[in-house]
């Protein structure tokens, strides 16, 4: 391992994910200016490019340090912990939200109440992570999940009419907690007999859409906090049908081998 601060042995670089996320934009403009790290900057990517770095780092026990959330696989695949936030500026545990378009409980009644009940815990969809991080296509993971939890899929189906074949869009982006969600509610709409199609896009056009009627619903809104600047954007052009599971967690995140605990550790 190289020597000198961490800021030094990383080039004062965390390793972020898209440019549209609502943890880019906390990390950016509140968390760096909060802690005093004007040093520091948050470099660009994607959840996938993340992982991989992550991956990389963690495989050679190099520092690293990336923008992370709960839930989501890597915890389960690597020994990390989040850098304590004493400020508490990445905020409280959220609720993720479905938010539908204006017009759709007219359209399609029934896709709409089942996206209204559709509600389940961390442990659900970090099953599905999981199962998608060992291999399993997202549509087969989420067809599995939702064979083998009739229990808590008949919760959303219930007084829900059999469709033939209308189509639904869902849209989302691929942040892995999203796209594991997306395919659950999409796998769920299927077999009561919808058509649905995902559409992968970034986080200003999955919310334009939704409120634009290009999409019928996205199931990813992370709220109050992640997603307050979108919400406000669109306010008035959707229908929030609320939160679908609470109790998520933003930060910085690093493998546990690291000997830093706190984001204060950063300005050293
Ligand atoms: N995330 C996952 C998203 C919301 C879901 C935390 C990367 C974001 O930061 O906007």
């Amino acid at each position: 391992a190289s020597s000198g601060s961490v800021g030094e042995q990383l080039d004062y670089e965390i390793i972020g994910i898209d440019p549209g996320a609502g943890i880019m934009n906390l990390t950016i403009n509140d968390v760096l200016p909060g802690y005093g790290l004007d040093d520091w900057e948050v470099v660009e990517g994607s959840g996938a490019a993340m992982t991989a770095a992550l991956k990389k780092a963690y495989d050679s026990e190099d520092p690293i340090i990336i923008t992370g959330w709960s839930p989501h696989w890597k915890f389960n695949s690597f020994d990390l912990k989040y850098l304590e936030d004493p400020e508490g500026l990445y905020g409280e545990a959220e609720d993720v939200h479905t938010i539908a378009r204006l017009g759709l409980k007219e359209d399609h009644p029934d896709a709409h109440l089942l996206l209204d009940q559709f509600n389940w815990e961390p442990e659900h969809i970090e099953n599905v992570m999981n199962l998608i991080q060992e291999g399993a296509a997202p549509d087969e993971a989420a067809s599995q999940w939702v064979s083998e939890n009739e229990d808590i899929v008949s919760e959303w189906t219930e007084g829900v009419n059999e469709a033939s074949g209308e189509e639904i869009t869902l849209l989302y982006v691929a942040w892995d907690d999203v796209i594991a969600s997306t395919n659950v509610v999409a796998s769920a709409l299927e077999s009561v007999g919808y058509e649905v199609d995902l559409v992968q896009v970034d986080a200003g056009p999955m919310w334009a859409g939704v409120a634009d009627g290009s999409g019928d619903a996205i199931v990813g809104a992370w709220l109050p906090t992640t997603h307050a600047d979108y919400y406000a954007e669109y306010e008035g052009n959707f229908e929030d049908l609320g939160s679908n599971l609470h109790g998520t967690k933003l930060g910085l995140v690093v493998p546990a081998y690291m000997d830093i605990d706190s984001i204060e550790d950063l300005k050293e």
